[in-house]
């Protein structure tokens, strides 16, 4: 750090110059994204709110109970009537707390002590961490060609050291819904705790469904279903951190609380000590403003686009991996290989993604790609085929 201080509008051009290096999700160029950009009104609430710390709940009561009532919506949303839970930086920290939950919940009621978590090879790497850090192993769930959980593999490796079984309604790479309903089936005759990583799907599956999409259900109207991750910072258009997770008792927060004597609650269950208020009031701050009625237009809107973009890369002649439940396309060449196609398209100034199960190129259709950014995207993609 420099000596002196300096002038507010020196370091303002410093700053200016280094975000101008960064993408912009205006231009539509971003495809293997998840985030978008945050919508105004939740800005605006977030910078009123940076100040707070839930953290220290005492010192912030009002802010405490707009995280309240965030979840109660949240778990309302997700057929919930209490929820319990918190909004966290993310889907990696809500599924941390998730399988924290599910070890400790095991350890204590179990007296598990080498615990085994079972996820699909679909499940996003957070659980990887999660593992790591909660010094659990994990244990693969095949995939059946549909790319979802092959549930008989699934039962295969259920074992007595099992602490969580995890299952995604959203998929990292394809946007697919596992077979949830079965595995809950499943999770409540074993007792055996089960999670489900909606953090894409969570704010558009239930919107889908009530505008008459044909999805499976993935919440908590399912008995065996312990804890959902919803991120708002995806499709609930929060600004970044948001995520959410949703616990269906409350002995799960329980089994995780540390003491905390010298703070205003005697306890505390989350991962992060000092944790932003604002992202639960812009969470709020969004949901009330757009209610269930924005958020339906919203997610068809968003499979609207996603199946214009599906229909042109199947008239021009490209190999769609599979039909899309959300809004994900994954595709490929069919005498290219992937990673040549993603060149091309990054040489045309498009930021691809390419999956791995199975190698393609995958979009992410958010809600900054609007429709002239497909169909520019569908032109280039007919010059190179
Ligand atoms: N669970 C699922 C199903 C996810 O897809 C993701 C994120 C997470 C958990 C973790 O969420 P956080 O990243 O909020 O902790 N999936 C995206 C991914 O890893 C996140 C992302 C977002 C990646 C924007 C790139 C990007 O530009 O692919």
């Amino acid at each position: 750090m420099q000596d002196e201080p300096i002038d507010k509008n020196v370091i303002l051009e410093e700053l200016s110059k280094l975000h101008e290096l960064d993408c912009n999700y205006g231009d539509g160029r971003i495809l293997g994204s998840m985030c978008t950009e945050a919508h105004p009104f939740a800005k605006e609430v977030y910078c009123k709110f940076l100040d707070t710390n839930l953290g220290d709940p005492g010192l912030f009561k009002g802010t405490k109970s707009i995280e309240n009532k965030v979840i109660e919506s949240i778990g309302e949303l997700l057929s919930l009537d209490s929820a319990y839970g918190n909004i966290v930086t993310g889907g990696t920290e809500a599924n941390l707390m998730a399988i924290r939950a599910a070890r400790n919940h095991a350890r204590k009621y179990k007296g598990i002590v080498d615990g085994e978590i079972i996820i699909p090879k679909s499940a996003h790497f957070s659980f990887k961490k999660a593992a790591d850090m909660l010094n659990l192993k994990i244990v693969e769930a095949q995939l059946d060609e549909n790319y979802k959980i092959d549930v008989e593999s699934l039962k295969e490796v259920i074992s007595d050291r099992t602490v969580a079984i995890v299952a995604i309604a959203g998929t990292t790479e394809l946007g697919l819904i596992d077979p949830i309903e079965e595995i809950s089936q499943i999770a409540f005759e074993k007792n055996i705790y089960f999670h489900v990583d909606a953090a894409f799907g969570g704010f558009s599956i239930p919107f889908l469904k009530q505008r008459g999409y044909d999805l499976p259900d993935f919440d908590f109207s399912l008995l065996g279903v312990c804890s959902i991750t919803v991120d708002p910072h995806k499709m609930g258009l929060a600004p970044i951190p948001a995520g959410g997770i949703i616990f269906r008792k409350e002995e799960y927060l329980e089994v995780m609380a540390v003491d905390s004597p010298y703070l205003t609650v005697k306890t505390q269950s989350t991962i992060v000590g000092t944790r932003l208020g604002a992202s639960s009031a812009a969470t709020y701050a969004v949901m009330k403003y757009f209610g269930r009625k924005g958020y339906c237009d919203l997610a068809e809107d968003l499979m609207k686009t996603t199946r214009f973009f599906y229909d042109g890369l199947v008239e021009i002649g490209y190999d769609v991996v599979c039909e899309p439940e959300l809004n994900i396309v994954a595709f490929n060449h069919p005498d290219m290989e992937t990673n040549e196609l993603a060149q091309k398209l990054e040489k045309l100034d498009w930021k691809v993604s390419v999956a791995k199960c199975p190698k393609s190129i995958r979009v992410v259709l958010m809600n900054h790609i609007k429709m002239n950014h497909i169909k520019e995207l569908l032109e280039d993609l007919k010059e190179i085929y």
